[in-house]
């Protein structure tokens, strides 16, 4: 078993193939405790934040890279909707320049595989429809860092996830205007604004990802995150949430719509994000990264605590179904108690922040969190290995280690 403390140390692991001798500190399971940090790691963790993100809370965050940032394990705390400073960022290309957000309402996005295609500028489709709703974005690498074959990307622990309220039109009201889609249509194909290098095949490097038709009924055009104006980081001026899907389905800047009959060829859609057996490559009829599996993690404390009674804090969701219950284990899985979902439920989408009161004497804790959607799915014990490290929700690899003195 392999786990990881958040709070400080899962920098360590921001170094692909090479991670699995960085592992430390306090909050890790009992033997890989005493392992320091390399220096390489400390070097890392100063990484300062890019300047399209210069805004995010800087002790709230891993830097990876300029494109990859991680929020804390413990930077969630009891939180149903994650502070848009806090919230973790992946850009596979950098993001067009900070200018298109000086006249955020003249985007334009452009739909096809409609009866009647248009372009459409973000105060036009102000003015078709506003819904809000609350979604967890979690990227399909969430979680990498756990795997034991060393997948290569970065290497995430929990904090490739938020829970945010997104404002946009709904999908739908807009297609709708435009006389719906073409008949014998089978995906909803949205893709990225940004500048894509030259002298490379765009399909290479274009953000392009088809989602099934089933996504049309809750997909939004978000032009706000947490009521206020979608940043450049997040994907402003405009972006196609699609809630219950992985991070990656929510392009970001997006300037077209094509109700396809296939699956875009991009290659972050062809062979990119899909679920195969470790050393195999990827290809179109492996599973794609689309709905999210149901998933929890405990999020404070994370590594010390005092005797006494303790609020164990975490967050629950289960992709694109409702949650039925929250377990909770303090020893790593022998036995199991009913944990308590917090405050307000904010839809199926959102993630439920859950609390376990309990109080306990000093000792090490082996604290772990199962939860099961409405369907009786439940998180498995183990992750399926899979070559790039996806989505893993695991309750054991995602459990920690609380010292309590
Ligand atoms: N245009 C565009 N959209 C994108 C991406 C991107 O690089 N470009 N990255 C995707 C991936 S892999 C994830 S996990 C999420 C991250 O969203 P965030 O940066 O707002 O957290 O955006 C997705 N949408
Ligand atoms: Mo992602």
């Amino acid at each position: 078993m392999k786990a990881i403390d958040n709070t400080e140390t899962a920098s360590c692991l921001t170094n692909p193939g090479r991670r699995r001798v960085l592992l430390g500190g306090a909050g890790t399971f009992a033997a890989l405790s005493l392992i320091p940090l390399s220096p390489l790691a400390r070097a890392e963790e100063k990484l300062a934040l890019p300047d399209y993100a210069v805004w995010k809370e800087a002790d709230a965050v891993i830097v990876h890279s300029k494109k990859t940032i991680e929020t804390k394990r413990d930077a969630i705390g009891s939180g149903g909707i994650t502070s848009t400073d806090r919230l973790y960022v992946r850009n596979n290309l950098p993001p067009p320049s900070a200018e298109v957000m000086t006249n955020a309402d003249a985007w334009e996005i452009r739909i096809e595989g409609v009866n009647r295609p248009a372009t459409l500028t973000v105060a036009e489709l102000k003015k078709i429809g506003v819904e809000t709703v609350v979604a967890v974005l979690q990227c399909s690498g969430n979680g990498r860092a756990f795997f034991e074959h060393g997948p290569g990307g970065t290497q995430w622990a929990t904090g490739a996830a938020g829970c945010v309220a997104w404002t946009g039109v709904p999908l739908k009201q807009v297609i709708d205007r435009l006389g719906g889609y073409q008949a014998g249509m089978q995906y909803i194909t949205s893709t990225g604004g940004e500048t894509l290098p030259e002298g490379l095949d765009q399909k290479l490097v274009v953000v392009e990802r088809s989602v099934p038709l089933r996504a049309l009924d809750h997909a939004i055009l978000a032009w706000e995150m947490n009521d206020e104006p979608l940043p450049l980081a997040h994907g402003g001026p405009l972006r196609i949430v699609i809630p219950g899907y992985f991070g990656v389905n929510n392009v970001k800047y997006v300037k077209q719509i094509a109700f396809t009959e296939q699956q875009t060829t991009a290659k972050i859609q062809a062979s990119g994000y899909r679920i195969r057996p470790v050393g195999e490559k990827g290809a179109p009829d492996q599973p794609s990264m689309w709905e999210m599996p149901v998933k929890s993690w405990v999020t404070s404390p994370v590594s010390r605590s005092k005797a006494g009674i303790n609020m164990i804090y975490g967050v629950a969701f289960g992709g694109t179904v409702p949650l039925e219950k929250i377990e909770l284990s303090m020893d790593a899985g022998k036995t199991w108690q009913a944990a308590r979902f917090l405050g307000a439920d904010m839809g199926p989408y959102a993630w439920r922040p859950f609390v376990f009161a309990t109080d306990l004497k000093p000792g090490t804790y082996e604290i772990v969190s199962r939860a099961t959607d409405i369907n009786g799915q439940t998180q498995p014990k183990h992750r399926t290995d899979n070559e790039r490290g996806y989505g893993n929700n695991s309750w054991s690899d995602h459990g920690l280690s609380l010292q309590v003195s």
